[in-house]
């Protein structure tokens, strides 16, 4: 059951107490993942070949599937999930298609001109999780941004399901992103394989995607030991929910409680502004979570979490920002003042009638977003995490007059005649 704590009791070291997430002790998964990695980077192929069959329990003939047999599998999905699908790509499609940005040029002196331009990341790897849950959204929040920014290898890996081939779901959205092949592999060995490159794995610059504690560790490791970027560091996915008395404490149980099915490890905090909004929300979670077909998980979820009790909206948003959620849901009416109270969380769900859910899946927005208080200083996947801004500047004469002797006083102030002298030959022959 939810802890419960009342905000003005606890002291400063309490609240950053309950604000840290409780991260594990990884040693045996750091060494088993460096295991992996190490192998894959030997054995290339032999090795994710050797991996499906202990991990995924596949003999595969081949480690992706290809074209044809994308078209044949995403061909068996049922009407209605493609339709939902089409509604997601294209409402996803459509907010990030909104981040293509254009900047204009500065000219900071006269002759002196500077801008900024976005050039894709050429190769990226997507991570698109399979095992217990398999989530094509997460296909669609990354492939749609990858597609978009113009990145010209979208490797996407996702382990391999029991008969060898991936679901009709991730198969459908491959053939809506336009993607060829589907590489079988999950866990390290595919964040391994993306990184270090095989002989059938193309290597990548960035990796993308959640993924269990050994995922997320592989692509921790892989950034020192492959030079590869990542997305952001993840851990597990939470909410905090900010209700009021106008909230509706079944709504706010719903949503604590679709945190809570992640896994056992996720968080759902209430944060709310009256004893009785807890009791009743308490109350409502009973009764939903019985029915609840993963209620083991869930339960253990909600054991994991905790009810703060405020004297007000604003002591909520200070213990939110404190706290840094990945989602934060405003169930309040009054939604609209708190929004320039906000100043950590990943995304935002405002009043009553915006479930967390809608942005997992459909509404827009990325779900891809920073986890454990990293909202603090990360922002969410976007069309900006598959680009690179690359700085241009043009000098003309007028701009070189302009500038050169401030140039020339700072290199001689740094002691960099070299520097000096860059400015100086050209000033003297102009
Ligand atoms: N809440 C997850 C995303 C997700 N939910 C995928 C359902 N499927 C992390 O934002
Ligand atoms: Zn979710």
């Amino acid at each position: 059951m939810l802890k419960l704590y009342s905000y003005t009791d606890l002291s400063e070291q309490q609240i950053e107490d309950l604000c840290l997430r409780q991260l594990e002790d990884d040693n045996t998964i750091q060494e088993r993942v460096k295991e992996i990695i190490d192998r894959v980077k030997s054995a290339g192929d032999t090795a994710l070949y050797d991996y499906a069959l202990a991990f995924d329990k596949v003999q595969l003939a081949q480690l992706y599937i290809g074209k044809e047999e994308i078209l044949e599998i995403a061909a068996t999905i049922p009407e209605d999930a493609s339709k939902a699908i089409d509604t997601a790509y294209d409402n996803i499609y459509k907010f990030h298609a909104s981040q293509v940005s254009k900047e204009g040029k500065v000219e900071t002196m006269q002759g002196v001109t500077c801008w900024r331009e976005s050039r894709a990341i050429e190769r990226v790897g997507l991570y698109i999780p399979g095992g217990s849950a398999v989530l094509p959204s997460t296909f669609l929040m990354l492939g749609i941004p990858a597609m978009l920014a113009g990145c010209k290898e979208i490797v996407v890996c996702s382990p391999p399901q029991k008969d060898g081939k991936t679901n009709c779901y991730v198969a459908y959205v491959a053939l809506k992103l336009g993607i060829e092949k589907v590489y079988l592999i999950g866990g390290a060995q595919a964040v391994a394989a993306m990184a270090f490159g095989t002989k059938t794995v193309p290597k990548v610059y960035k990796i993308f995607g959640p993924g269990n504690r050994y995922v997320t560790q592989a692509k921790q490791m892989v950034q020192s030991l492959a030079g590869t970027s990542i997305d952001m560091p993840a851990g597990p996915s939470e909410v905090l929910v900010l209700a009021d008395d106008t909230a509706n404490p079944s709504y706010v149980a719903s949503d604590l409680l679709a945190q809570a099915e992640h896994g056992a490890d996720s968080q759902a905090i209430l944060v709310a502004t009256s004893r009785e909004i807890i009791t009743e929300t308490l109350k409502a979670l009973d009764v939903q979570l019985a029915e609840l077909p993963r209620k083991e998980v869930t339960a253990r979820a909600i054991d994991n979490s905790y009810a703060v009790l405020v004297s007000d909206l604003a002591q909520g948003m200070a213990f939110s920002n404190a706290y840094a959620p990945e989602h934060l849901i405003l169930a309040t009416e009054r939604f609209e003042e708190l929004i320039p109270l906000i100043s950590n969380a990943g995304s935002v769900f405002l009043g009553n009638l915006t479930p967390e859910s809608a942005g997992d899946y459909a509404s827009g927005t990325n779900h891809t977003l920073p986890t454990s208080g990293f909202a603090k200083a990360y922002s969410g996947v976007s069309l900006d995490s598959f680009v690179k801004k690359i700085t241009f500047q043009h000098i003309s004469p007028q701009g070189l007059q302009n500038i050169g002797n401030t140039v020339e006083i700072l290199a001689e102030a740094e002691g960099l005649r070299a520097h000096r002298n860059a400015i100086s030959i050209r000033l003297k022959t102009q």
